[in-house]
């Protein structure tokens, strides 16, 4: 053991969120010694530091919810159809304390470095707690949507006033009672927030740089009946999941937006927008996701439901979304969105016609004027699916860094596992299907999946797993290759990499689908871990 090794356990787990949280339970089931850092205060993730008003998961929460243990599906009732943080973090709390989970996770700490050991086969984690932990298995469960993306406006040291990004809101909440909040961003985080604030801000004045497709999320309290119905059918309701397109069973659209004359058409996309599920209007027809102009059908049919919901005209169409395929963004379910535009309290700044300059000490200025405020809202996002992963100094073989390996854009294999880099799994790793789908779906096969690698390195006397060059190779290639067949690529999308100025543009998600996802995954370790080296 190397001087300053402060423990040896068979594997690091790198987060505490839903990925995390699991990946310890099976690595504990199956008798590994194993250590979980997180940053956050608690266990949680996404739902630890999202704490801004009106934060709600848009997957349903009888869905969006771990299947693993049959009694925690029973024992546990979601309140609303799409819970809010509070209660998914209640949720994550629950499970903490049902299996006894922190007793293996040390809070408030950070990993800093992960550097492979090759003579050792092992991994030297370090922690800016001072610990120094070697592991054989390194497990990074560091979420895709969990390092902050720096708002790229000069001047915030200078303001006044209270600034909080909506990705780490202060867990003291903020007071924005009778005071003038500007919100920069108009994600999902922004969307969601906003009509929040309206209610109680004196003014809201909405920076939007480019405006998103949103559609109202029908939540509602869940009844009895309704919750008695669904956990009797959990398990016929989780294998539709696990066998779908984005970890939602959804009955799949048979014909083309073209094959139905317009009256049938405004009819489809009307049930879809009535249902308030995500992925329903996208959905309506077979290519809304793959062909331009069925896709522009939708986009005009969300586009007319703006119009007949926000009364000025001209605030209609600075709203609607135009430079961009539908769904190649992430859409968003919102509670109210485009009526708070009718409050006498919200103003819309168009930041394409009159572009954000800087941070003054009184609010926020752009190209036209000075917007006075007293809080400002960063709901700029996030440097998504290898933000977290970059932000750690992993190394592998030959001290190669992860981040050199990636200046291209992220390469692995299924999304799990990157060559040169041994006993490294990825759980939602670029290349997987994670961020097009339910993510708790993808976090459970992904985490499954590795428990059984990890098993099979082991049961067999060996000490490596390691993604093949050429495998990977092909796995990036064939990720690329889905892409094009849609019209993701076409967006300035944080799939893309676009929202961060220098990131590389690579489509960094599998649109393949969750259920065929799975079943390559399952081919892979039939087969004998194909694609991977055993040593
Ligand atoms: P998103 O979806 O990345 O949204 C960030 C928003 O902030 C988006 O409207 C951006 O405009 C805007 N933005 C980012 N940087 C700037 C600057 N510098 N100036 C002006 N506007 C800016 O993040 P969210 O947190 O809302 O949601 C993330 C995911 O969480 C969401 O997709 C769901 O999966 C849940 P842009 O579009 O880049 O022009």
């Amino acid at each position: 053991m190397s001087a300053d090794v402060t423990e040896q356990v068979d594997a690091v787990i790198v987060g505490a969120g839903f990925a995390g949280m699991y990946q310890l339970l099976r690595l504990r089931e199956a008798g590994l010694s194993t250590r979980v850092f997180d940053a956050a205060g608690d266990v949680g993730g996404t739902w630890y530091w999202n704490r801004y008003p009106g934060a709600r998961c848009d997957v349903e929460s009888m869905a969006y919810s771990y299947s693993f243990s049959p009694e925690l599906e029973q024992e546990w009732t979601w309140t609303s159809r799409y819970a809010d943080q509070p209660e998914i973090l209640s949720y994550l709390n629950h499970v903490a304390d049902r299996f006894d989970l922190r007793r293996d996770i040390t809070f408030s700490t950070s990993v800093l470095s992960a550097h492979y050991d090759e003579a050792a086969a092992r991994w030297t984690v370090v922690t800016d707690g001072g610990e120094t932990v070697s592991a054989q298995f390194l497990i990074m469960a560091t979420g895709c949507l969990s390092m902050s993306k720096a708002p790229e406006v000069p001047g915030e040291e200078r303001f006044g006033g209270v600034v909080a990004h909506t990705g780490h809101w202060p867990h003291e909440g903020v007071d924005v009672a009778g005071k003038r909040v500007a919100v920069i961003g108009t994600g999902s985080s922004g969307i969601q927030s906003i009509p929040i604030l309206a209610a109680s801000a004196a003014e809201v004045t909405v920076f939007q740089r480019t405006p998103n497709f949103s559609m109202p999320a029908r939540n509602r309290p869940l009844d009895d009946g309704e919750i008695a119905e669904r956990k009797a059918a959990y398990p016929e309701y989780r294998a539709a999941a696990r066998a779908s397109g984005f970890g939602i069973p959804t009955v799949p659209a048979t014909q083309s937006a073209f094959d139905v004359d317009d009256a049938e058409r405004a009819a489809r996309y009307q049930a879809a927008w009535e249902k308030g599920v995500l992925v329903a209007v996208g959905g309506a027809f077979t290519d809304v996701r793959t062909d331009v102009a069925a896709n522009d059908t939708a986009a005009e049919f969300v586009r007319s439901k703006i119009r007949e919901t926000v009364t000025d005209p001209a605030t209609a169409e600075t709203l609607s979304p135009r430079t961009y395929p539908f769904g190649t963004k992430r859409p968003c379910l919102d509670s109210g969105y485009y009526e708070t535009f009718n409050r006498e309290n919200v103003h819309l700044v168009d930041l394409r016609a009159t572009p954000l300059q800087e941070i003054t000490e009184d609010g926020v200025r752009t190209s036209e004027a000075d917007h006075g405020c007293d809080v400002i809202v960063f709901a700029t996002g996030f440097d998504a699916m290898t933000g977290a992963l970059n932000a750690i100094d992993i190394r592998g073989r030959d001290g190669l860094a992860l981040t050199n390996k990636w200046s291209e854009g992220p390469r692995t294999y299924l999304g799990l596992a990157v060559a040169g880099f041994p006993n490294l799994f990825t759980i939602t790793g670029p290349g997987s299907p994670s961020v097009l789908s339910n993510m708790v779906v993808s976090i459970e096969q992904h985490v499954d999946w590795v428990t059984d690698a990890v098993l099979a390195v082991r049961g067999r006397g060996l000490s490596t797993i390691e993604a093949e060059a050429r495998a990977e190779g092909e796995w990036v290639a064939h990720v690329e290759a889905v892409g094009n067949m849609t019209l993701f690529p076409q967006a300035d999308s944080w799939y893309m990499g676009a929202n961060v100025p220098g990131k590389p543009r690579v489509f960094m998600a599998y649109v393949g689908g969750v259920g065929p996802y799975r079943q390559r995954c399952d081919d892979v370790a039939a087969k004998d871990y194909e694609g991977f080296a055993l040593a």
